[in-house]
Order: structure tokens, then C-alpha cells, then sequence
């Protein structure tokens, strides 16, 4: 009786706001003017193969020139990172970049990957601990802009952070600093963290990273509403929204937004919403940074920068910061 009533739940009620966290992000994006979305929602399994797959176009640039500098730099990096130390990785996604640092640093000993996108999280930590059985790989499904707890198994540990990718950059600045405040707390006094940080540049090259002729990219911001229809019974009809990307040079940040191609009204968890023609909602914000412009949020989060390595061409930085000694 009661497992026939659980396998019926889903097909009588769709997630009501105060159930998911989703739902209850739409709700609020889509009644705000402008309306708009947190990029975090971005990543259900299906968003997480996208982003993947943006990782290798030609046009995206900041996953090769970040690869270059961690394989450049491995040896320096592995150097500076605690003996015996748990590394945990904020957004870790597939664990290519990871990969790198743990053949240069087989002095750590475990490895916790940090996701909200649980499913992949799971399969990838698999892939992990097939290729590296002597490492603890102790995956966390959690929200990282929340607290969270790490693994019993690494409480006793020295801790070292991992966030790569220019993830940074999606938060707003302020949001930034309290990330990076939030991090210290996690990772405690003594850690160190190597951050990956996207660079400001022209404006042509960022264009084309976010615009790829493959259309890789607007698939990953339609999903979003393609999600939507999936896990909140929404009723977008994708082939009525554009992806639209540019550089703001005056916030020094690329916006992405989906543009509706005509009036249409749209229901989303029971609730309609409208749209006018050429009305959008904002998906997403990816900050650049110069190199000292990044070191001095750092530093109003408590955090000092220790090193800088950039790619060759200079399009990319990884940094590694320190606590403050008065943390
Ligand atoms: N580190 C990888 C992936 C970057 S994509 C790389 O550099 O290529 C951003 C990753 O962060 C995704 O895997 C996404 O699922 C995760 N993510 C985004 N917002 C998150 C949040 N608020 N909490 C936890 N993970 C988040
Ligand atoms: C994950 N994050 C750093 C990517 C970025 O470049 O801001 C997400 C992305 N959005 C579009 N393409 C890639």
C-alpha cells in the first residue's frame, strides 16, 4: 500500500516551492523584474554533460589555458600544498583538472570533491577511485554558498582548497568575498587554497567563448529551461527563446541571458508567468579579473596571495593564497 502511494506521489504532485530549493529559486527569478536565475541551477546531469562538452570547443579558451598552467606549474603547486592534507574542490565537476594535481602530489591523502550536481558527482568519484586506489575519494553533494560539513574521515587532516575553473567568477564580487570567507572557515587555520581565475582581455576573444558557432553553449543556457519542464513541470517551448551572450566591459563580466522571441506566457510549478517579445531572463554572470584586482578580494576575505602563474598567452591565472595569521 505504501509503496504503491510513493510510486503515485510523483505522477500527483509536482515539487511545491518550499519542497526544492529549485523550485523555490524559480519561483523568485521569474516573478522579479528583470527576471533572472541563479547559474547554479544550471548543473542537473544533462547541464553537467554540456558544460563538459564546452570544455572542448575550440572557442572556449579557459579550460586549455588553465590545464596549461596546472601542468606547467604542478610540481610548484604540489610543493606548497600541506604533507597528509584532505584536498577539497569546490565544484569539481568532471575531474580532469584534479587529475593533474594528484600525479604530482602523491603526498595527499584524500580527496573530496565538492557538487551540486549529485548524479555526476557520484560517477565521476568512481572514475577517481578506480585510477587512484590509494587515495580516500570521500565525495559531498552540497551547495558550497551554504555551510556544509566535510567527511568525519578528514576532520583530523591538514586541508588544502581546490577551486578551479574561474567558478569564482560567477558569483557577484560581494558574493565573492563571502565565499572565499566561507572557505577559510571550512578549510580552517593553516590551509592554503589554488583558485582558478578567469582574466579581463578583449573583448572579441571572450565573445567567441561564450558565442561558439557548435552552439554548445546555447544548449547549456536553454537547459535551464528544459530542467525546468522536467523537475517543475514548466511549459517552456525552447524553440522560443535565444541564447544571448556578451562582455559588459564596464562590470568587466560576460552576461548571458534567454531572450523570449515573442509574447508567450509560460507556467512554471503551477504559477504563469508572461513574457513581451524580446524580454529576457538573466542566467548568468562570469567575472573577469586583472591580477591585482583579484588579489585584493582576496584579501578583504582574510586571504593572502602567495603566488600567481598565468598561461602563456596571458589569458588565465591560478593563485595560490594563505590564511591571514590573524584568521
Ligand atoms: N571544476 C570544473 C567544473 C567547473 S563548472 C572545471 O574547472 O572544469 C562549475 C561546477 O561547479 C559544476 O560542476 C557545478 O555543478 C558546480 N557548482 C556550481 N554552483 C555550485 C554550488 N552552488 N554548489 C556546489 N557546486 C556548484
Ligand atoms: C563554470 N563557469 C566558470 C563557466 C564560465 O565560463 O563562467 C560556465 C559557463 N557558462 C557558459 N560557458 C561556460
Amino acid at each position: 500500500m505504501k509503496r504503491a502511494a510513493a510510486k503515485l506521489r510523483p505522477l500527483l504532485k509536482k515539487p511545491q516551492a518550499e519542497e526544492s530549493p529549485f523550485a523555490a529559486d524559480a519561483i523568485k527569478g521569474l516573478s522579479a523584474k528583470p527576471k533572472y536565475m541563479s547559474a547554479k541551477h544550471f548543473y542537473d546531469a544533462e547541464g553537467s554533460r554540456l558544460f563538459d562538452a564546452i570544455t572542448r570547443l575550440p572557442e572556449y579558451y579557459p579550460t586549455r589555458s588553465e590545464i596549461e598552467v596546472l601542468r606547467d606549474k604542478a610540481g610548484e603547486i604540489a610543493d606548497l600544498l600541506p604533507e597528509g592534507a584532505a584536498l577539497v574542490e569546490f565544484g569539481s565537476g568532471s575531474t580532469a583538472k584534479i587529475r593533474t594535481l594528484l600525479a604530482a602530489a602523491p603526498k595527499l591523502a584524500a580527496y573530496v570533491p565538492v557538487d551540486i550536481s549529485a548524479q555526476y558527482l557520484e560517477a565521476e568519484a568512481a572514475r577517481l577511485r578506480r585510477d587512484f586506489p590509494k587515495l580516500a575519494v570521500l565525495p559531498v553533494a552540497a551547495d558550497f554558498t551554504k555551510p556544509f560539513e566535510l567527511p568525519a574521515k578528514v576532520r583530523a587532516l591538514p586541508r588544502a582548497g581546490f577551486f578551479p575553473g574561474s567558478t569564482i567568477g560567477n558569483f557577484e564580487p560581494l558574493a565573492a568575498v563571502a565565499f572565499l570567507r566561507n572557505a577559510a572557515r571550512i578549510l580552517g587555520r593553516g590551509a592554503v587554497l589554488v583558485i582558478g581565475v578567469d582574466l579581463v582581455k578583449d573583448a572579441r576573444t571572450l565573445n567567441a567563448a561564450y558565442n561558439d558557432a557548435a552552439g554548445v553553449t546555447a544548449a547549456f543556457n536553454l537547459n535551464l529551461l528544459a530542467r525546468m519542464n522536467r523537475e517543475l513541470g514548466g511549459t517552456f517551448d525552447l524553440s522560443a527563446f535565444a541564447h544571448r551572450a556578451f562582455y559588459n566591459r564596464e562590470r568587466q563580466r560576460i552576461e548571458m541571458h534567454l531572450v523570449s522571441r515573442k509574447r508567450q506566457k509560460v507556467s512554471v510549478n503551477g504559477a504563469a508567468f508572461e513574457f513581451e517579445r524580446g524580454e529576457a531572463i538573466h542566467t548568468e554572470n562570469s567575472y573577469k579579473y586583472t591580477p591585482e584586482g583579484f588579489a585584493s578580494l582576496a584579501r578583504q576575505a582574510g586571504w593572502l596571495e602567495r603566488a600567481l602563474w598565468t598561461d602563456a598567452a596571458g589569458y588565465f591565472s591560478v593563485r595560490l593564497l594563505t590564511l591571514k595569521r590573524d584568521f
